[in-house]
């Protein structure tokens, strides 16, 4: 395989919508990094590119969610995911956001570009209105039963209990989740990608690496996983995707009758990768070109596998009706990390959150890079748990990285006052060790290569532990006393590992790696210099010893370990807790004792109840939704809390005046809520 020299490396653009967590980390980050770190070191040319994805009707409903503007949400998210990426030392070569005017501009010129040359269609269709808000719907924005399995909340493009892709359209009962209302269907115009039109070619593509008449890629170094995705996606046949939207937050389209829609977030997001290389290519004096159209440039997406027909199909169907562009070369994407077993999920608050960890454990970064690169989920789901990540710290950095590292800069000062004693005669077993130094970095290149980044972490691991194991059985510090010569050997052969162990490591480590070195006394050698064993020459100094790695202790692991039982407790069992508001709001409701009277179903509503209520100063009519619980001659005479000043509103034709409180179990059981003692209707609540 010919090794190329120019990288166009990028990491999917996370949604400012939420903070990052350990998930996103292992599935993309670690792994995107440690390719483009070890690039760099090795003096190829890499522009690794990454930034915040500000669209989408993700960003637009958490606003809504928070009463706050889409602009307010991707502002706090961007900036706080930057700062976590920085201090995890993700060598991002630019971090841009897709907010940007030169990020719509080049959405913009790209959509236009393709428009003119007729490889977009344009169609009318109907699509779910909201009358009260006047306006369309987009997917994310209509709720219903889901089709498949009857699950009721299911969204407008999937189902989140059975996992079915679905559209709008075929949902039963559709809502709009804005007004809570029934959406009405109304004609409106879309731009579509024609997937059809590309089958074939994509087909060809992704099973044999052949692109133009010519071979791209080796179809042998793509993972399983993604390439059977990809086919399954095209066997089922592609069908033409709508690539703008009714929105009002988005890359407006540029073109006429475009008024009023935007770029569906999933073409615009992509093309964040192109126009942020614009951006760093025009601020570093480079041509953002080489690294979009160049066929000697090696395109690599990093992503989840959630996003990878997006990368592999819709992407490159996009970039192919592009003049010039290349495709990618590889799309190594990973499947997803577990946490203590159960699947991380950001709305239930299972997940080990980046800034958490980042000021819990103070300059620690380098220990979780170092755990999530050993558990990447490359090839399947991979668990993360406290005890695992406690124990790869303390028995593998600590007890064999560390113990090495130590000994061998303590033993020099204490012997040689810190200066590189003399290499002499070289045994067998030095012998040995001097072979594996020397392979040690083309084994971690050739995995890194192949995206096999456990692999090149263990295989880096091999070297400390192989130093460890020099130490422990030549046992220098007995034999100082005997053959003083055979130690300055030994020691010298330590440094040069010692050294080594920097330039390897730091891929995976980058701040420890550094660290190493200035405890050598060196500046960090690139990775040409990796495999040497006279990186460190007679008679150099090194510093004073510290101590690389500290052991983490059980009681700050079982604390981790609570905080997640209580989160698990908190959002397994009770929804959480409503935001605070004053003792005046709280007053305003009037609360108070009521008699029911009469209680009859309500035609074509299961679940309804129509109650005649005894207030003491007046008897109305309240519409419960407790019919599956209760029958309607079981409730007549009970007491209970009503909420009086509720504004009244029309439920299945039957005008409602106010609210009976129920209490309601994690279940879904209902028990009304009644005084303990004998008080009569009327009185208040409070
Ligand atoms: N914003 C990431 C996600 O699905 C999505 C990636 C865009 S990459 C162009 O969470
Ligand atoms: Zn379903």
């Amino acid at each position: 395989m010919k090794t190329q020299k120019r990288h166009t490396i990028t990491a999917a653009l996370p949604y400012a919508n939420g903070p990052l967590h350990l998930g996103h980390l292992a599935g993309v980050y670690v792994s995107a990094d440690i390719y483009a770190r070890f690039l760099r070191s090795n003096g190829e040319d890499v522009a690794f590119i990454c930034g915040s994805d500000e669209h989408g009707a993700a960003i637009t409903l958490r606003a809504k969610k928070e009463n706050k503007s889409p602009k307010d949400i991707v502002d706090e998210y961007h900036f706080s995911n930057k700062n976590i990426f920085e201090k995890l030392g993700i060598s991002f070569d630019i971090y841009d956001r897709t907010s940007s005017k030169h990020h719509h501009e080049t959405a913009q010129e790209l959509f236009m570009e393709m428009d003119k040359k007729g490889a977009l269609v344009k169609k009318e269709s109907e699509q779910y209105f909201d009358e009260e808000y006047q306006q369309f719907l987009a997917d994310r924005y209509i709720t219903g039963q889901c089709p498949k399995c009857g699950y009721q909340d299911a969204y407008g493009d999937q189902c989140e209990k059975c996992g079915s892709t679905l559209s709008s359209s075929e949902l039963i009962n559709p809502i709009s989740t804005l007004s809570g209302k029934s959406p009405q269907l109304k004609s409106t115009t879309h731009w579509y990608l024609p997937l059809d039109r590309h089958e074939k070619w994509l087909s060809e593509w992704i099973q044999k690496g052949i692109y133009n008449e010519e071979q791209v890629h080796n179809p042998e170094n793509w993972k399983n996983q993604v390439v059977g995705q990809c086919m399954s996606w095209i066997k089922a046949g592609l069908q033409p995707r709508a690539i703008t939207r009714d929105l009002d937050w988005g890359v407006n389209v540029p073109v006429k009758d475009g008024e009023g829609k935007v770029l569906y977030v999933w073409f615009d997001a992509p093309i964040g990768y192109i126009s942020a290389t614009k951006k760093w290519a025009n601020e570093n004096g480079k041509s953002w070109e080489n690294y979009w159209k160049s066929k000697d440039t090696n395109l690599v997406h990093f992503l989840a596998k959630d996003n990878i027909v997006f990368h592999t199909i819709i992407f490159p169907a996009i970039l192919s009706e592009l003049d010039g562009y290349i495709l990618p070369s590889n799309v190594p994407a990973n499947e997803f990390l577990n946490l203590e077993g159960q699947k991380l999920s950001t709305s239930k608050n299972w997940a080990v959150w980046g800034k958490d960890y980042l000021t819990e454990f103070v300059n620690q970064e380098d220990i979780l890079r170092y755990v999530l690169c050993s558990i990447t989920p490359e090839n399947k789901d991979s668990d993360f748990s406290w005890k695992d990540f406690q124990a790869r710290n303390n028995n593998e950095l600590c007890s064999i990285f560390g113990n090495f590292v130590n000994r061998t800069l303590v033993l020099t000062k204490k012997y040689y006052n810190g200066v590189t004693p003399s290499r002499n005669n070289v045994l067998e077993l030095d012998v040995e060790l001097l072979k594996t130094i020397k392979e040690t970095p083309d084994n971690i290149a050739q995995a890194v290569r192949s995206f096999r980044f456990r692999d090149a972490q263990a295989e880096a691991m091999k070297l400390a532990r192989a130093g460890n194991k020099y130490l422990a059985d030549t046992e220098p510090w007995k034999l100082i006393k005997t053959d003083p010569e055979r130690v300055k050997t030994i020691m010298n052969i330590s440094l040069q590992i010692t050294a080594n162990l920097a330039i390897v490591f730091e891929p995976f480590m980058p701040k420890k790696a550094l660290e190493l070195a200035e405890l050598l006394n060196i500046k960090l050698p690139r990775w040409g210099q990796a495999g040497k064993d006279q990186l460190i020459p007679e008679n150099h100094t090194i510093n004073e010893p510290r101590i690389l790695f500290e052991k983490i202790e059980d009681e700050k692991i079982k604390k981790q370990i609570e905080k997640l039982k209580t989160k698990e407790q908190k959002s397994n069992k009770y929804p959480p807790m409503k935001e605070e508001i004053t003792f005046d709001e709280f007053s305003k409701m009037d609360l108070r004792v009521g008699t029911i009277k009469e209680a009859e179903k309500i035609e074509k509503a299961d679940k309804l109840l129509k109650l005649t209520v005894d207030t003491g100063i007046d008897v109305r009519t309240v519409v419960s939704g407790i019919a599956e619980h209760f029958k309607p001659e079981e409730v007549i005479g009970q007491k209970v809390s009503i909420l009086m000043n509720l504004a009244s509103r029309k439920i299945k034709g039957v005008e409602s005046q106010g609210m009976i409180l129920m209490a309601e179990t994690e279940k879904g059981e209902l028990a009304f809520v009644s005084p303990n003692k004998e008080i009569d209707a009327g009185n208040t609540i409070r």
